[in-house]
């Protein structure tokens, strides 16, 4: 098949899940292109399949706001009539599943019909998409893509809950490349991080209000009273200056390192002992799954998807939003002894190895061929 993919680049979720997606399709020899504002971040163009075309937004005075829907639509356009593109994936429905659906229709009007699939992650339904400036915009477009996904059961029920969508949602959870860590690492350099007698707490996110970063330096704050640990917080955003504050505030500013965004978020995984994901909202927590693919448990809330991907008592624990104190007790149960540490690694690990990509990828190609027969 001949596939484009429109997607965030940078680090969120969506735009990491958009772009294993296309680098799973390429190595099954499917032609992927990515049509995006910038290359994404763990996109490497070694693969002769994969490419890459830039949307560029032209800039004129007379905008105030820069319209990228309305390039992000010519481009793909251009691109599906000069790549003779079969099939588009949107990931996010903001905007891009509006731009989809403009493009699928101008093509159209050429006698060319290309089936849209949308993907909804999260935020584009929980957040921004529910806002009533966006929301029939939104409701229009899921509406009207031939094949629409979501990444959990729990975004699903809100998806039906928040719109009024008259369209069949498949659930496709994330995934992760399991073999591709067995190899990646022999050696975590562990000792870089911390002492051999301290744990190793991570969080890994776009440090947004939805994270409850405070919450983070609060559950850390009471592990490192009992227990000599580090925290290393990864990633950037607007909550980062507010967590650093209280990390001096609370005099545990030396115990933690605040990395900013990373690519190299495996490697950090491997030497890290619990993955700490308090948030408010999540509808699956891709970053939890990265963190239990490298055995590490995680305490996390029970919002939203959190409990299709964390285990209560197997792979983490989980906790209602907010609750603090539970979650630094569970945190303090898991790494205060070893044997318990070690089984809630391995508990981790076997739940991860239900999302490998193996068992996912295929799930989107037999969507990608009944939506191909849908237009044919
Ligand atoms: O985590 C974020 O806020 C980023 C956001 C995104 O769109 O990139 O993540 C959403 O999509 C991820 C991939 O499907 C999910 O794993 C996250 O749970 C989801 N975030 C929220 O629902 C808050």
């Amino acid at each position: 098949m001949n596939i484009a993919i429109v997607c965030y680049p940078t680090f969120g979720g969506s735009g990491v899940v958009a772009t294993e997606l296309g680098i799973a399709l390429a190595k099954l020899n499917h032609q992927v292109h990515f049509i995006t504002y910038k290359q994404p971040v763990r996109l490497n163009l070694l693969n002769p399949n994969i490419h890459f075309h830039e949307v560029t937004v032209p800039e004129y005075p007379l905008f105030h706001y820069q319209p990228y829907e309305l390039a992000l639509s010519s481009k793909l356009v251009d691109s599906i009539k000069k790549y003779k593109i079969d099939l588009l994936h949107v990931h996010y429905a903001i905007p891009h599943a509006y731009a989809g659906y403009m493009a699928k229709k101008m093509l159209e009007e050429e006698g060319i019909h290309i089936p849209m699939v949308t993907t909804l992650h999260g935020t584009d339904i929980t957040l921004v998409g529910n806002h009533p400036y966006y929301k029939p915009a939104v409701t229009f477009s899921i509406n009207n893509s031939d094949i629409v996904t979501s990444v959990s059961e729990s975004l699903k029920d809100d998806t039906l809950r928040l719109f009024d969508i008259k369209k069949n949602i498949d659930v496709v959870p994330n995934f992760i490349d399991v073999n591709l860590l067995k190899t990646s690492f022999t050696d975590c350099q562990r000792e870089l991080m911390a002492e051999p007698e301290e744990r190793i707490v991570t969080h890994i996110s776009n440090f947004r209000a939805v994270k409850r970063i405070t919450d983070i330096v609060d559950i850390f704050y009471n592990i490192q009273k009992e227990i000599p640990s580090k925290l290393l917080m990864v990633g950037e955003g607007p909550e980062r200056r507010e967590a650093e504050k209280k990390c001096k505030a609370l005099g545990i500013k030396e115990k933690v390192i605040f990395f900013g965004n990373s690519n190299e978020i495996d490697k950090i995984l491997c030497f890290s002992d619990l993955f700490l994901l308090p948030s408010e909202r999540e509808s699956f927590g891709l970053a939890a799954l990265e963190a239990m693919v490298n055995k590490v448990p995680v305490i996390s809330s029970n919002a939203g998807g959190i409990p299709e991907v964390n285990v209560h008592g197997v792979s983490g624990y989980l906790s209602d939003v907010g609750n603090v104190e539970e979650m630094s007790e569970n945190a303090i149960r898991i790494l205060r002894d070893d044997k318990v540490l070690e089984s809630f690694k391995e508990g981790a690990y076997k739940q991860a190895l239900k999302f490998d990509i193996h068992n996912i990828v295929p799930l989107y190609i037999d969507l990608y061929e009944s939506a191909l027969e849908s237009v044919s």
